[in-house]
């Protein structure tokens, strides 16, 4: 899947910007709002999610469809080209209509979908709508309870006062997540041509001997021709060149994409009157034994989870902040986060490749998990949902050279019905392998949970766990902390294979202080932080540390969340908590290569 770019051969028209909105019914909208202008339109910033931009607690709550509508006028000469609507996301459900013809419907809130317009466009003015459900129930991924079946936040079952009241009670979202249900328009809407017979994909493969590159690529065309291929290096001078649908380039004297150490090709491909810049960058990622090898070398993981979250955005496109939060991650000494919990928008990969950062790329199924109260592989509507993002999010990403590693599913119960798990999972593991060229390592994150029980993590290339000793558990016992710790490391040291945390962490309030550093406290959180990781330290197998969270963000409101999750090292305007200085003293000392010998 290319992502769109102006050049010799092709335009691009952002459609971003102020639109017309207006929230409409839980089950559907008035579909003859496509017909002509909103009827009572309020202003509405694209991209953008919907939820923060006005004061207004019914537009941060709502519950179904929204309704967005804006003109465009094209000059007349585009229309002799191809052109192509493409939407980067909308969260989560997405209805689209030109000049009040349906165009496409599209379920997946976190990847781009895209249709071709020539038939539908009108030579002078067009009508553009998109209608926006936010509802997350047992069939969507990320999942939303359904029934009073609340993994999250759980009322008490059985009061006939609470449970009268719940079959009364306004229809709502209960997510079964932990981030907020921003939703809306959240990523760049534009139109872009190309020539009828155009490059229609890339897929690029890179490997490496001596100092020699080796590029292995492959390409889609629409149309028959001859391709020719250009390997450029960063000064824009040619290094290799082939031709045919399917090669291999030699670039000689490689310059490598290193974590820390980004250096970036781009793949020119020309075809008839189309042409096409891909950038890759050359490396090898693999996994050998109980280590991570990124160019052979055995790589260490510093870093977080994240969230696409930002004060009055949302979940929409912040490339600001987006900068701002890769200056954080070098100034923290970190390498890499992951994506939790679904594909974050394409300008941030990219960022990452420039910048060396290196990316665990997670699929939106979280909420898999109804706390051992029902199957949810039973109960949940989402398996081929699941297997259909799980192959748009590789195809989408799979040039980057920052995603070293695909993550099918974040906290899925793995332990109340372990052999259901491991048949819902194993086929999804098998699948990312398939679908990706370059054959990345595959993982399962997994909760705090019975490990002796669960027998698919296991079976991950690498065994990701989110472990919360001394704050949901032994909470306040910090030596009861690192004891479960240890032994829970004894029982990975067991599997053999590269065993890393992809959450810990303990909610900070930020300005909490006390001698005696108790829970919420900023004092906590750095001791929690300290003497975990002083016996993460001791395993040779324990090949990285990702805190849960880098930064505070929204959450539904609950009486587990004050103002959201604050587990963040920094607030959620990017402000350090006294554990983000502790851990830029302690990532600045450690390599990204052969920490763990
Ligand atoms: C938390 C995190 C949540 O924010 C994240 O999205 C997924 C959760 C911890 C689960 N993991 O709550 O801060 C631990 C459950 C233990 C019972």
């Amino acid at each position: 899947m290319l992502y769109p770019k102006m050049n010799r051969s092709r335009m691009v028209f952002d459609l971003g910007g102020v639109w017309d909105f207006q929230t409409a019914g839980a089950a559907d909208w008035p579909h003859e709002w496509a017909q002509g202008p909103l009827p009572e339109p309020m202003t509405m910033a694209v991209p953008a999610s919907y939820n923060d931009q006005k004061d207004d607690v019914n537009l941060r709550a709502h519950y179904g469809w929204a309704v967005y509508q804006r003109t465009f006028t094209l000059p007349r000469q585009v229309l002799d080209q191809r052109v192509v609507l493409r939407f980067g996301a909308v969260t989560h459900h997405a209805q689209v209509y030109l000049n009040g013809k349906e165009l496409v419907e599209n379920r997946c809130g976190f990847l781009p979908f895209m249709v071709q317009v020539n038939e539908f466009l009108a030579p002078g003015e067009n009508r553009l709508t998109v209608a926006v459900d936010n509802r997350v129930d047992f069939s969507t991924l990320p999942v939303g309870n359904e029934g009073g079946v609340a993994f999250f936040g759980s009322d008490n079952p059985g009061i006939p006062s609470i449970e009268l009241a719940k079959t009364r009670c306004r229809p709502q979202n209960r997510p079964n997540f932990d981030f907020f249900n921003y939703a809306g328009i959240t990523r760049p809407v534009v139109l872009y041509t190309t020539p009828w017979d155009h490059v229609r994909d890339i897929s690029i493969v890179t490997d490496f001997a001596g100092t020699d590159g080796f590029v292995d690529y492959t390409i889609g065309t629409a149309g028959t021709g001859e391709v020719r291929v250009e390997a450029l290096d960063e000064e824009g001078k040619v290094v290799a060149q082939g031709s045919g649908h399917k090669g291999r380039l030699t670039i000689p004297n490689v310059r490598l994409w290193e974590p820390g150490a980004a250096y970036l090709y781009r793949l020119r491909v020309l075809f008839q009157e189309d042409e096409y810049e891909q950038t890759f960058g050359v490396r090898t990622v693999k996994v050998e034994g109980d280590k991570f090898l990124i160019n052979g070398k055995p790589f260490y993981f510093k870093g977080f989870g994240k969230h696409e979250d930002s004060f009055f955005h949302g979940r929409g496109l912040d490339q600001c902040l987006n900068v701002k939060d890769i200056s954080l991650i070098r100034w923290l000494g970190a390498n890499s986060f992951r994506t939790s919990h679904y594909p974050y928008a394409e300008e941030m990969y990219d960022l990452c490749d420039r910048e060396g950062i290196v990316v665990i790329d997670e699929t939106p199924a979280v909420g898999i998990n109804a706390g051992g109260a029902q199957n949810p592989y039973e109960v949940m509507r989402i398996h081929d949902h699941h297997w259909a993002v799980l192959r748009s999010m590789i195809e989408r990403d799979q040039n980057h050279p920052c995603v070293v590693m695909w993550s099918i599913a974040n906290e899925p119960d793995t332990e109340h019905f372990p052999q259901a798990a491991y048949d819902y999972f194993y086929p999804l593991y098998e699948l990312a392998h398939a679908c990706d060229p370059q054959d990345r390592p595959v993982t399962l994150v997994c909760c705090q949970n019975d490990y002796t029980k669960d027998i698919i993590t296991r079976a991950m290339d690498v065994c990701c766990v989110n472990r919360y000793y001394g704050w949901y558990n032994l909470s306040g016992d910090l030596d009861a902390a690192c004891d479960a710790l240890n032994t829970e490391l004894d029982f990975w040291a067991k599997i053999g294979k590269p065993l890393m945390l992809t959450e810990y962490g303990a909610d900070t309030y930020p300005g909490v202080h006390n001698t005696n550093g108790e829970m919420f406290s900023e004092e906590y959180q750095l001791d929690y932080y300290a003497r975990l990781n002083a016996e993460l330290d001791k395993r040779p197998f324990f090949i990285g540390e990702q805190v849960w969270n880098f930064a505070d963000f929204a959450t539904i409101q609950g009486p587990m969340r004050v103002d959201g999750n604050k587990k963040g090292l920094l607030t959620r305007d990017r402000r350090p908590k006294l554990a983000a200085h502790y851990f830029r003293r302690r990532w600045n000392q450690i390599p990204n290569f052969g920490y763990k010998g």
